[in-house]
């Protein structure tokens, strides 16, 4: 049998990386890494980037219909966060060689995905601190280790990311926690919103580990730090008494203590459902890739004149 003899310069390349890898050092863009690993960043870096602009759409409906100017501030600033994590993930992704204009081709075209929380609907105010409370609770304990990551530019971007979701995450509490503490109807929609979230946050952490393609290699790559179901349970773990201190029912009934794992035991999340809204049949899959269409088309004019102003700058300065 013959094996294809492997450049010595080829070895000399991966040994480098593995040696950065095995250090827990930073991969940066300057140098050499395997295919397999700017692949994988670019899916994952750019999935992330999607999920964040898109995030922008269940909570950008309700900042018409705030009910106050303090609740009103408050969200406008979160969603504006939303749209600056997207920027700074892009960039970072742009630094593996693939244009920004080829991510949101991939995005619009369907050919790249993004977080399945975003397909459902928010139907109450109370789903803005929902959102907050669970969705960038889960972001938080998914993101955290993340600064981790093998990859500078990720990592870097996500360190500011996660102190700004901190922040989401303290305001969606302070609102149930006012909501709580206000009328039965208050309360009840509060509950309502809970159990509806509930379930697709636990999904928001990908397939059970067992039927993740890609957590093996990125773990082993140090581009997650973390398997789907160890995120999972620690999201648990810290939810549970943010539950019952805001006097609120986890809708799992066989949500119990475990002493002897030192974990929650929790229900099975209905993987079907997380399945169907991947593949594109989520209850709002169609809506908010056709805002996202649309409001692409609708700035058309704004990528037309910033290439037209860069073109004329390079031009004044090349007669220089
Ligand atoms: N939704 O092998 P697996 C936010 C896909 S933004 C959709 O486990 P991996 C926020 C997965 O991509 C939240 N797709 O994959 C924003 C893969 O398909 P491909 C976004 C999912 O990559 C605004 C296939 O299923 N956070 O928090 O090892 C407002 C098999 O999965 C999902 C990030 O993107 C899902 N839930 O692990 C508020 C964090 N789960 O790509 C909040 C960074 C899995 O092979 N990303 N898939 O075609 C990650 O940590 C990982 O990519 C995941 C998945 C844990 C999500």
């Amino acid at each position: 049998m013959s094996t294809t003899p492997v450049e010595p310069a080829e070895a000399a390349r991966q040994a480098a990386f593995d040696a950065t890898i095995a250090h827990h050092d930073r991969i940066e863009p300057r140098d050499w890494m395997p295919d397999g690993y700017r692949k994988t960043l670019i899916r994952q870096i750019a999935q992330h980037a999607h999920s964040e602009i898109i995030g922008m759409q269940p909570e950008g409906n309700w900042i018409g219909r705030a009910p106050s100017l303090r609740r009103k501030a408050i969200l406008l600033a979160k969603v504006q966060d939303e749209a600056g994590h997207g920027l700074y993930l892009y960039s970072a992704c742009e630094t593996l060689g693939i244009a920004r204009s080829e991510l949101v081709d991939m995005l619009l075209s369907g050919r790249q995905k993004y977080s399945s929380i975003f397909n459902y609907p928010t139907l109450s105010y109370a789903d803005v601190g929902t959102i907050g409370w669970l969705v960038d609770g889960a972001a938080i304990c998914n993101q955290v280790p993340l600064c981790r990551t093998s990859y500078g530019p990720y990592g870097r971007a996500m360190i500011r990311i996660c102190k700004e979701e901190s922040f989401h995450q303290r305001q969606g509490y302070e609102l149930l926690r006012t909501m709580m503490d206000g009328t039965d109807a208050q309360r009840a929609m509060v509950q309502e919103s809970v159990d509806r979230f509930w379930w697709p946050s636990l999904m928001m952490f990908g397939p059970p580990d067992a039927e993740s393609p890609n957590t093996e290699q990125s773990m082993a790559w140090g581009v997650k730090r973390n398997s789907n179901d160890e995120l999972r349970q620690k999201f648990v773990d810290m939810t549970v008494p943010q539950a019952q201190a805001l006097g609120v029912t986890l809708p799992d009934p066989a949500l119990r203590w475990n002493a002897e794992r030192d974990h929650h035991d929790f229900g099975e999340p209905d993987w079907s459902e997380l399945t169907a809204v991947i593949r594109g049949n989520g209850p709002c899959n169609t809506e908010r890739m056709a805002h996202r269409r649309a409001a692409h088309e609708d700035g058309a004019w704004v990528r037309e004149a910033a290439t037209a102003f860069a073109a004329r700058s390079a031009a004044k300065a090349g007669a220089r």
